[in-house]
């Protein structure tokens, strides 16, 4: 915290709900983010990689980044370069980062079931993985090496065979993408990496392209997964089909349930931490004490002044998808967070860990005074591909089970079949399709 005055006090929208007994759904703070609008701007461009591959590729990337590509393909001397730069201090995070990710995503690695229905009648469930997959790495205000390690992990826990890097060139790395981004790869074992980044990108994964040579040709993958612009997010949206998607991820969003136990400047300091990333993230606090309101707001005017990225930090906190929501109690707190299904939910009440465990809508929940978002961000073993927008009401943050499929194995032995044919039949008939009544019976009409 600094000595220096404030500069601007930033004043988070206040919502009072108290003494309401509306839906709090549609009172919340949110942006809307119209990426319907993306996808029409982005069509084009999507068309002209799946049309001409590289030459198209180049074309965009010499537009919106500013960067003329020698070629698609990351050289695998630039990756072990990279890792060998690599700051030691960096190094050794990242690696405790992917440590404990690699022990929380292999613990959600599914088994194969087999239940016998009946004496003679199977149904396994096997869960296969993709086979190939490309993964998005964002650039833009930040860079995102803890991206890699959120991205890669699960996907190899796994099993996926085909795992591929894409993140925008930078010009400051001589048109590659960021050297801490290349060596997240090297340290995972990842050596297949595209400095291609945006909508082009996500048409390279999901189309395939040709390259310089035949080296540099990118197949065409089965799932795109991590964040992005609004423009990355509208090429997923336009390729989902071709390819699977994750959850849309918009601008990151916080949201804290606290009380009056809640230390007023943990709490500010967390909502500038997502502030920090987009100047549409979305900071959020619902509580119950007036009191501890205004001492975040206090401690927000200080804190704010004395960060790096200020500028940024306040536009996020003042923008209309930022605010604070008074409620009459907890209760009422809990409806409003359900309501919100922020990718990222504090918990900073008394008995937080009973508040967290009858939360139903968020991306993730974090526990208590010592649990914060920026925790989950690099090193709690959680992945912090999430949903946002309010896609926490039906989606969850990337996992294991986001490369996997369960395919049905069916096995009945003749009996089993003949016992049940009677009912097939009758619910072929009760749908006008006796054709598939008769594939059961001919088989016993010998
Ligand atoms: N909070 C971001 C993830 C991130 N934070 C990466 C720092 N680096 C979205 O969950
Ligand atoms: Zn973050």
């Amino acid at each position: 915290l600094s000595d220096r005055p404030p500069r601007l006090v930033p004043v988070l929208n206040r919502i009072d709900l108290r003494g309401s007994r509306r839906d709090p759904r549609g009172l919340l703070p949110r942006a809307q983010l119209d990426v319907s609008v993306a996808v029409e701007r982005i069509r084009p461009v999507v068309e002209a990689v799946h049309e001409h591959g590289f030459s198209a590729i180049r074309e965009a990337t010499e537009r919106f980044d500013g960067v003329r590509l020698e070629r698609l393909r990351v050289p695998a001397e630039a990756i072990a370069a990279a890792a060998e730069t690599l700051d030691p201090e960096v190094r050794a995070a990242l690696l405790e980062a992917i440590k404990r990710a690699r022990k929380v995503h292999a613990d959600q690695r599914r088994t194969d079931t087999t239940t016998k229905v009946v004496d003679g009648g199977t149904v396994t469930e096997r869960w296969v993985p993709v086979r190939r997959v490309g993964l998005y790495v964002p650039g833009g205000l930040a860079v995102y090496p803890s991206t890699v390690v959120m991205n890669v992990v699960p996907a190899q826990e796994a099993g996926v065979e085909g795992l591929v890097v894409a993140s925008p060139p930078q010009t400051e790395n001589g048109g590659l993408p960021d050297s801490r981004v290349l060596a997240a790869c090297a340290l995972l074992g990842v050596t297949e990496v595209y400095g291609v980044g945006g909508a082009q990108a996500i048409a390279m994964l999901g189309h395939g392209s040709d390259g310089v040579d035949e080296d540099d040709r990118c197949e065409p993958v089965d799932v795109i997964t991590g964040p992005g612009n609004i423009w990355v997010t509208a090429a997923k949206r336009l390729l989902r089909g071709v390819v699977g998607i994750d959850a849309e991820a918009g601008p990151t969003e916080i949201a804290i349930l606290a009380d009056e136990t809640a230390d007023p400047r943990h709490v500010a300091a967390d909502l500038i931490s997502q502030a920090e990333h987009d100047p549409l993230a979305a900071s959020v606090l619902v509580t119950d004490s007036t009191a501890l309101a205004d001492a975040v707001e206090a401690e927000l005017a200080v804190q704010v002044a004395a960060t790096k990225h200020d500028e940024r930090v306040r536009t996020a906190l003042t923008g209309e998808q930022s605010g604070v929501v008074l409620v009459d109690d907890l209760e009422q707190g809990l409806a409003v967070v359900d309501a919100y299904a922020a990718e990222h939910l504090e918990i900073q009440t008394r008995d937080a860990r009973e508040w967290a465990m009858r939360v139903r809508n968020a991306g993730a929940i974090f526990v208590g005074a010592w649990s914060p978002v920026s925790l989950g961000d690099y090193a709690a073993g959680s992945n912090h591909v999430l949903p946002t927008g309010g896609c926490a009401r039906h989606s969850s943050g990337l996992s294991v089970q986001s490369f996997l499929r369960g395919i049905h194995v069916i096995e009945y032995d003749e009996a089993a079949l003949r016992d049940v044919a009677g009912h097939v039949v009758a619910l072929a008939n009760a749908e006008d399709l006796p054709a598939h009544g008769d594939a059961v019976t001919a088989r016993f009409a010998r």
